[in-house]
């Protein structure tokens, strides 16, 4: 049972919430003021102070936030009940309002409350406040080591350091205030509310409560600045408006990127103007022969901005030069021997792959990523670069570099999986490591030369594979990973030889060889996505397994109450569910449901 959501905690010694320099004395009844207080305002003064002393405290307490915060300070006699005229209050700047409006949307439909935003010029009275501090020196790379710019509860330090995605929350009796030096700080704010308030604000239907906050104040930023996860929606496709819901989980664990791994042997997911065949035929199947799909570049543009509101960072992924079957079906000209592939709809890797010595294929990747690049405004141009295996290293090599530059020219900074490690340096490229073992010298020279990484261990990080022996979808080649094992493991000393201060980030990938449906990808990150979330955003002085699964175990009923779908993981102390348990809708309906397989298979398909 966690004592913080479900279980009534013992009720302790409870201050009044009321200032004692300015409530009434009820037995010398005056306002403030020295006034005398009609018969009425003395009935309801009366009223307020014995609510007060009566309240219980707010069920969920300041610390039991998922990721941890950086600094906790609560303070038990400074709950906020939010009343039925709640307005959101904000400062005037778009982008703030933008959060505000968010804020005030996820507070109605639970409440019922109208929740109106103002601007704190216009109406600047308590309540609920978000205001942007002047913007400071932003804070990147791990905040573990001693930092005397270290904002602090007592306020030292302040706004400044709140860097660029951090904030600071006030929760007193009279008001709450969120402070931050940039919207997203405001928007991260916002999640940690949403948190501290009764699991019910989940609910998309009016309930009758009391909306109370703990009281105190958080000060928090995070670890790294990279935190993110990777949707393939090349093995199995879905629809935006999945892709839109995985955005939301994302968002809730202060997640900032969302890789989309677009295109696979299986399947191409985004329209090419230059290449329409890409969409027509590269995006007709998937994994068990189902129709497929791709993104519109309609389509594409609603998922970056709905991501850009909640302050997530689309990384687009083009995989190259292998993983490229389904872009030969639709030009076979790109092909090694120039005969069009049949489509692939299997869950091999490494048979596939474009011609390197053929200059057709540059001017196929120099459109392709062009076009994307011009659609994605984040920084990033993922290039895949995995598992080319039929691509001798040195031609591998040269091939990458090119592609590093076509990249560069499109203005973004390139991505691309660690096999690209052995390639030439580009300014300012990245990494992603998916590796199982701690030493990777070809990974650590690679990041002497200059090159940066996101780490996604498959053996801790790959959402992908089983909880345990009898999940019923998933792959377990890099073995079982249950929620210990996907918070077990410190991204700032994983890898041998490659410093914290090279590691902008930890990614969890989750392939979809085996995940058909939103409620299987839900399944699949819920509750291990929480547990990555925290390993990038929380200092590492907070890391706590015991503590970690008590926090984690009051989003079990959030999840439930908002409809999502998770795996019940046994080593969490689920608080008891009044709904019943929610179960896996299974694949039942699908022609040829893929079959699990205990090891990964490279090999060209029959
Ligand atoms: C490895 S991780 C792959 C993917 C598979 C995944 C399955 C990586 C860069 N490549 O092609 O889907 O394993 O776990």
């Amino acid at each position: 049972m966690h004592p913080g959501v479900d279980a009534v905690p013992p009720v302790p010694p409870r201050a009044p919430e009321t200032d004692p320099e300015t409530a009434p004395d009820l037995l010398a009844p005056t306002d403030p003021a020295g006034r005398r207080l009609a018969a009425g305002e003395l009935a309801r003064a009366a009223a307020r102070v014995a609510g007060d002393r009566l309240a219980p405290p707010a069920p969920v307490r300041l610390g039991d936030v998922v990721p941890a915060p950086e600094q906790v300070e609560p303070d038990p006699a400074a709950d906020f009940t939010l009343p039925a005229d709640a307005v959101v209050r904000v400062d005037p700047d778009p982008a703030a309002r933008d959060v505000a409006e968010q804020f005030a949307a996820l507070l109605r439909p639970a409440t019922g409350y109208p929740v109106p935003v103002a601007d704190t010029v216009a109406d600047p009275a308590g309540g609920l406040t978000l205001t942007l501090s002047g913007a400071g020196p932003h804070v990147t790379g791990p905040i573990d080591a001693p930092d005397t710019a270290r904002p602090d509860t007592a306020g030292r330090a302040g706004a400044e350091a709140l860097g660029a995605e951090g904030y600071r929350l006030d929760v007193r009796s009279d008001g709450v205030r969120l402070t931050a030096a940039t919207p997203a700080g405001l928007f991260h704010g916002v999640q940690t509310l949403r948190q501290l308030l009764p699991a019910a604000i989940e609910s998309p239907a009016p309930v009758t409560g009391r909306w109370t906050l703990p009281g105190g104040t958080i000060v928090d930023r995070p670890r790294f600045p990279y935190r993110g996860a990777m949707l393939d929606v090349a093995r199995h496709f879905f629809a935006v408006a999945d892709v839109l819901r995985v955005v939301d989980h994302l968002a809730r664990y202060k997640l900032n990127h969302l890789h989309l791994h677009l295109t696979d042997d299986q399947g191409w997911r985004i329209a090419v103007d230059a290449r329409p065949r890409l969409a027509t035929v590269g995006g007709a199947t998937q994994v068990g022969g189902g129709p497929g799909g791709c993104y519109s570049a309609a389509d594409y543009r609603r998922i970056v901005r709905y991501a850009a509101r909640r302050h997530v960072t689309v990384v687009p992924e083009i995989d190259l030069p292998g993983h490229t079957n389904a872009a030969l079906t639709a030009y076979p000209e790109l092909a090694p021997e120039r005969v069009a592939p049949p489509p692939y709809t299997g869950t091999a890797v490494g048979f596939s792959y474009l011609d390197p010595a053929d200059e057709r294929t540059y001017a196929f990747v120099a459109d392709v990523l062009g076009e994307v690049a011009a659609r994605t405004p984040g920084p990033y141009l993922h290039i895949g670069g995995d598992e080319a295996f039929k691509v001798p290293p040195d031609v591998y090599a040269r091939f990458v570099e090119r592609l590093q530059g076509i990249v560069a020219d499109t203005g973004k900074t390139v991505v691309g999986w660690h096999q690209i490690a052995p390639a030439g340096h580009a300014e300012g490229r990245i990494l992603q490591w998916w590796g199982t073992q701690g030493n990777d010298p070809v990974a650590a020279e690679a990041v002497r030369r200059g090159a940066r990484l996101i780490l996604s261990p498959a053996n801790h990080a790959y959402l992908d594979m089983r909880y345990a022996p009898d999940t019923p979808i998933g792959h377990d080649w890099a073995g079982l990973i249950d929620v210990a094992r996907a918070y077990d493991w410190d991204p700032g000393t994983h890898l041998d030889g490659v410093p914290a201060e090279a590691v902008l980030g930890v990614e969890a990938p989750l392939w979809t060889e085996f995940v058909t449906s939103l409620a299987e990808i839900e399944f699949m990150l819920l509750p291990r996505l929480p547990a990555v979330a925290e390993l990038a955003w929380s200092p590492r002085r907070t890391h706590d397994w015991s503590a970690f699964r008590d926090r984690l175990a009051g989003h079990g009923p959030r999840w439930s109450i908002a409809g999502i779908t998770f795996h019940r993981a046994p080593e969490i102390p689920w608080p008891a569910e009044p709904h019943g348990i929610p179960h896996l809708p299974t694949q039942t309906s699908r022609p040829e449901p893929p079959q699990p397989r205990r090891t990964r298979r490279v090999s060209p398909p029959r």
